[in-house]
């Protein structure tokens, strides 16, 4: 038995769960239900489509993504851990953590009596991760696939002593035109502007995007909303476990630097990150676990 054979017979289930290798050799698992598609690398965990039925997708996956083994993927839901964007004082660390080009194991997949479906993945810690996070910590992800998208990264301290986290779900959510979209649910926040060597600012009124943005939102715990009239939808984000929030988008000259997100891509997406960010982290105790929670849901306009 191959490896997807394997996957297949111990968490498959028929015409709901399914496990395949993908164009760039990567295994993936697609969910299928009365609600929506997903579909989901095993390195990172990384969600990489969500497709409610009869509806536009809700997250951006570059058409430029590159599949590599250790390498993210850039669109989909990143999951950043054990710290977000630069390591605090090691400035070789990898950016955003290594969760995302880690492989996750799968502990559990069910089938809801909802018509929903759930699926566990669990980090496999090795050598070169224990490097990096010398600490005991078992970091697990819950996706549930239905007529919401709802991800609850759950770290659990494991060892004798407190851990300090940093994390973030770092989605990047499809839009038909990144200029007339407004984001609601940050007015009157205080911000770090990453372009602005993280100058603190206040937000007034909603998001609009015409420039790179590169922002923490801080003191941020309420939904966000990202209106988007092109396709005459709103995308709610509900959180918890959350303390700030990143918005992101890298405009037209980043963009081209960055070589992964597509011609014009830019245009199509904005990551709306339910974070714990910055001075925003996390202490966990001994024996005690931290949820970082997301719900997206899409309603007409
Ligand atoms: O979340 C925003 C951010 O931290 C930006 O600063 C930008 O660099 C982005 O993430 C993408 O990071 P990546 O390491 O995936 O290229």
């Amino acid at each position: 038995m191959n490896k997807i054979s394997r996957l297949n017979a111990a968490s498959g289930i028929p015409e709901q769960v399914t496990f395949r290798e993908d164009a760039g050799g990567m295994t993936v698992v697609e969910v299928k239900n009365a609600y929506s598609t997903a579909t989901i690398a095993l390195q990172g965990a990384h969600v990489l489509s969500w497709v409610p039925n009869d509806a536009h997708p809700v997250i951006w996956l570059s058409g430029d993504a590159k599949f590599v083994p250790g390498k993210s993927i850039r669109g989909g839901i990143t999951v950043c851990w054990p710290w977000f964007g630069a390591h605090q004082t090691e400035s070789s660390f990898p950016a955003h953590g290594f969760a995302r080009t880690t492989m996750w194991a799968v502990v559990e997949t069910q089938a809801l009596d909802n018509g929903e479906t759930r699926l566990v993945f669990r980090l496999v810690q090795d050598e070169n991760t224990r490097g990096l996070w010398p600490y005991s910590t078992q970091l697990e992800y819950r996706i549930t696939v239905g007529e919401t998208l709802d991800i609850d990264l759950v770290t659990r301290n494991t060892g004798k002593e407190s851990v300090v986290i940093g994390d973030a779900l770092h989605t990047y959510f499809n839009v038909e035109d990144v200029r007339e979209v407004s984001i609601y649910g940050l007015e009157g926040c205080p911000y770090l502007d990453k372009v602005e060597n993280f100058k603190r600012k206040q937000q007034s009124g909603a998001i609009k995007i015409n420039q790179e943005v590169d922002r923490i939102y801080l003191e941020s715990m309420q939904d966000c909303i990202i209106e988007d009239p092109g396709l005459a939808r709103r995308i709610i984000i509900s959180k918890r476990g959350s303390h700030s929030t990143v918005v992101w988008n890298p405009w037209a000259e980043t963009a081209a630097k960055m070589g992964d997100l597509g011609e014009n891509g830019y245009l199509n997406m904005v990551c709306v990150e339910t974070a714990n960010a910055a001075d925003d982290i996390v202490t966990i105790a001994p024996g005690d676990e931290h949820h970082l929670w997301s719900r997206y849901q899409v309603e007409a306009l």
